[in-house]
């Protein structure tokens, strides 16, 4: 249970660098959990954050305590709460949400550690990156015990309020945006490339930047195969499943290649009469012209004709066309992505 949830006190040592005063898990045998010395590395402003890896949500504090040994006469710290997404019964969002919530709990922790005083002394007490785990070891008994007896209660105030042993939700609960194209226009290098924005702009505060942190992990391109006519749904077993789990589509073709418009469209098409069979509504839908360079785009009228985007709009689906260069122009799919997360708050 507690390995679902994992809370963690770091700070900037001058000398060796990102370093660990306690956590309830010990970090370094978890792969799946994220790196919080490289976010500490590349984050000095102090404040509060989401940050989304693989399977573990993170919300994160940094704050500074005043010290009569650092350079600079304050220390860096940051309180690391994370959970895994699996615990959560409803979508993605919620955890986002939960998270969020969670702001002002870290602030109060972050105030209670500010207060206990031969914390800047101990912090100092490590000599090498190699010696001992916690820094927290190294600290007088009584310091300890406040400490721990501090990092308990906030554990406790993090923590959800339903038990956590009981149903760990299945996998494939967990509602998806499904990345469709022909093959070749660029979705592996669109999800690849919107992996490494979030994590050039992880402390972006506006709302939709925030959870477009915790929804990467839901995207997922919908394979589909030509030879056999059918896709290929990693967590299902076929097509109607993936549309019942959809909360989204992101539709991306070659904007200079006239075939792969329309090819794209007709895969489209497969996935919309599953759709009508199955009688929901259609997610919302993004729809982006991958600008390939040195070649004429398409002009937007066989775009708006092809997909009927008019009449899309007129059944009430949610749909919007963007024109990106996906590697290049990071704004503009920050901007999509921003529109697409909004239609599904
Ligand atoms: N110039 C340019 N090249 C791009 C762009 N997007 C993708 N490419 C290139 O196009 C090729 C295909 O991109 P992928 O991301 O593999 O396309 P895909 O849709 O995942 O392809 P399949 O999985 O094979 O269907 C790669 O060589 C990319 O580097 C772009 O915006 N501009
Ligand atoms: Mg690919």
């Amino acid at each position: 249970m507690t390995q679902n949830q994992i809370l963690c006190v770091t700070y900037f040592d001058e000398v060796i660098g990102p370093s660990t005063l306690y956590c309830n898990v010990d970090l370094t045998e978890n792969t799946d959990t994220p790196d919080l010395n490289r976010i500490l590395e590349f984050n000095d402003e102090e404040g509060t954050f989401i940050f989304a890896y693989r399977k573990f949500q993170t919300v994160n504090h940094i704050f500074y305590v005043d010290s009569k040994i650092a350079r600079g006469g304050k220390e860096l710290m940051m309180i690391t709460y994370m959970i895994k997404t699996a615990i959560f019964k409803d979508e993605i969002v919620d955890v986002f949400q939960y998270l969020d919530s969670k702001a002002p709990v870290l602030e109060e922790f972050a105030l209670e550690i500010k207060n206990l005083n031969d914390l800047p002394s101990t912090l100092h007490l490590k000599k090498s990156a190699l010696s001992g785990k916690y820094v927290i070891d190294l600290a007088n008994e009584e310091l300890k015990k406040k400490f721990l007896g501090v990092f308990q209660k906030y554990f406790q105030k993090l923590a959800p309020k339903y038990r956590l042993e009981t149903p760990i939700k299945d996998k494939r609960l967990i509602k998806k945006i499904f990345i469709i194209g022909a093959p070749r226009v660029g979705k592996t290098t669109f999800l690849k490339n919107i992996e490494l924005i979030q994590f050039l702009n992880i402390k972006r505060n506006d709302l939709p930047s925030r959870i477009f942190e915790v929804i990467i992990e839901n995207l997922e391109i919908l394979k589909y195969d030509e030879n056999v006519s059918e896709f290929e749904c990693k967590e299902f077993e076929n097509l109607e499943n993936c549309i019942n789990f959809s909360q989204g589509f992101i539709i991306l073709f070659n904007l200079t290649d006239r075939n792969s418009i329309i090819q794209t469209k007709e895969i489209f098409k497969i996935v919309d009469n599953t759709r009508l069979d199955l009688e929901t509504d259609l997610a919302p839908i993004l729809i982006i012209g991958n600008k390939f360079h040195d070649k004429e785009d398409i002009e937007q009228d066989f775009i708006n004709k092809t997909f009927e985007i008019n009449e899309l709009r007129e059944l009430g689906v949610k749909v919007k066309y963007f024109s990106i260069n996906i590697l290049k122009e990071d704004e503009k799919v920050m901007e999509a992505m921003r529109w697409l997360i909004r239609k599904l708050l």
